[in-house]
């Protein structure tokens, strides 16, 4: 049975396939009454429809992206020298509480509905005082993307311009790619974004055999075939993907450090027990299919399922990897979000190195899509990352013990040992005790509509 593909003309472009990003600004907002009409809010949606042919749709999105490839022999999310394309592209995503000031009501998404606050903190393991913004009384967020700061700045202010006194901004997150050879790498030096899940309709099947299968659409996208989470409510919203953003900063110089200072005990480089940390090492090359060295030319391998999965001597069980994307460890690919971060922050600074410690902010502002919050990154971050059994069924390969936490994003909690089982440089099976190098900053939910949803929000009453 073929199954019906997503409209590429009627999704975003950051969902799928992602936009072309050097540089990118999040324009948080609250949208305003319209002037003396309490709890109106029709300019706002007078000010959208004029806006959404302005949106970079996925279509357009796969135009831009080969545009880059023709001119650069090569592109991946933040590879390739976009200079000479001067671009910018703009996308929208609303909170719960911008949907119900315009009257969108029905997303049965519970995390959704009481936002990512309220879902973390009370019954997951952020703290109130993480939220550095007032992620709580956002209402939506502007994407905008592009080749350079200076054109993102100029198409922040041409919609800024467009929605006028309909909306207030409250804050804003800006990303950029790293500099130079670090470009397509994250702060601590890892070659990010290379694993994506790849979904029927839109993507070519995988060709390697290891490689994990093609997921249904309607795991990423609201109302397709595959659907995690019906939303039967909201009829206007298929096509819609739920976004997750999340501040998170990142300790590089503790984090190198740490590596640095348990090299010796646990007899490996310290370049082995971060990628041990990883599950890939610093050019991308994966530990399961080579151990012991990184070798550059699997760089882009994503061919590997961590078989025979009883046995942690290549990936560690808990590896950022595999805790995140079981593989082999799951029957099928239960939780798959397409991750579209970028790096936020500047290049460690010499005063840090001089002190060996972190003095400036910078991180990672990730985000990610996906057809439930609750079956994906909820499910990853809480149940899988956070959970010290978490994947199940290994104890005859870790003396008896629980695999352990996630090294680069499990959150510490009251009661609970922060470690890991790993296999040593002489395959003997102990325990890493873990320090915290990646700290939340807060975050929110968001609805990115597709283009007819968002057309449905932007009809006048
Ligand atoms: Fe992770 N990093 O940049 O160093 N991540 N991540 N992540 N992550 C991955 O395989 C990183 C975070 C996933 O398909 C790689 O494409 C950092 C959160 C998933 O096999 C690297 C942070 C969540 C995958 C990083 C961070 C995830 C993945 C290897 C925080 C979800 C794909 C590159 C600061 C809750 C797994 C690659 C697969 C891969 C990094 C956060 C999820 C290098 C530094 C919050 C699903």
């Amino acid at each position: 049975m073929t199954v019906e593909p997503v409209p590429k003309d009627n999704i975003q472009g950051d969902v799928w396939p992602g936009l072309p990003k050097k540089y990118e600004t999040f324009y948080f907002f609250d949208i305003r009454n319209d002037k003396g009409q309490e709890k109106k809010y029709e300019v706002f949606k007078g000010r959208l429809k004029d806006f959404i042919p302005k949106i970079t749709t996925a279509q357009q999105a796969l135009v831009a992206r080969n545009k880059i490839k023709d001119h650069n022999g090569k592109v991946t999310e933040l590879e390739g020298d976009q200079g000479h394309l001067p671009e910018a592209h703009s996308n929208i995503s609303f909170a719960q509480r911008g949907l119900i000031k315009l009257g969108k009501l029905g997303i049965k998404e519970i995390s959704f509905v009481q936002g990512m606050y309220t879902d973390l903190t009370a019954e997951s393991r952020d703290e109130p005082s993480d939220y550095k913004q007032p992620y709580t009384s956002t209402d939506g967020v502007f994407l905008v993307a592009g080749s350079s700061k200076e054109i993102v700045e100029a198409k922040v202010k041409e919609i800024v311009a467009l929605f006028g006194d309909s909306i207030t901004k409250q804050f804003i997150e800006c990303g950029q790619a790293r500099p130079g050879e670090y470009e397509g790498k994250e702060h601590f030096g890892f070659r990010d974004l290379i694993s994506q899940p790849l979904i029927e309709g839109l993507d070519n099947p995988p060709t390697g055999e290891k490689e994990p299968k093609l997921v249904l659409p309607g795991k990423i996208f609201v109302d397709r075939e595959g659907r995690s989470a019906p939303q039967d409510g909201a009829p206007w919203a298929k096509d819609s993907s739920f976004m997750v953003f999340r501040k998170l900063r990142q300790n590089v110089l503790e984090f190198d450090k740490f590596c640095e200072g348990k090299k010796d005990e646990y007899h490996m480089s310290a370049d082995a027990l971060a990628a041990r940390m990883f599950g890939r090492w610093k050019s991308g090359c994966p530990v399961d299919l080579s151990p012991d060295k990184d070798d550059k030319s699997l760089a882009d391998s994503n061919n590997f399922d961590y078989r025979p999965i009883n046995n942690q001597e290549k990936c560690p069980f808990t590896a950022h990897i595999r805790k995140t994307r079981p593989r082999g460890d799951k029957k099928d690919d239960g939780s798959p979000i397409l991750r579209r971060g970028i790096p936020y922050g500047e290049e460690v600074k010499d005063d840090e190195r001089l002190k060996q410690e972190t003095l400036h902010n910078r991180g990672l502002l990730f985000v990610c899509y996906q057809g439930s919050i609750v079956n994906s990154f909820l499910n990853i971050q809480k149940r899988w990352c956070n959970m010290r059994t978490f994947p199940p069924g290994k104890y005859s390969a870790t003396n008896n013990e629980e695999p352990g936490l996630d090294p680069i994003i499990g959150q510490r909690g009251p009661n609970i040992v922060f470690d890991m089982s790993i296999v040593d440089g002489n395959k003997q099976t102990v325990r890493l005790p873990l320090e915290t190098w990646v700290l939340n900053q807060g975050g929110e939910y968001f609805l990115t509509p597709s283009i007819s949803a968002l057309r449905s929000i932007s009809e006048v009453a």
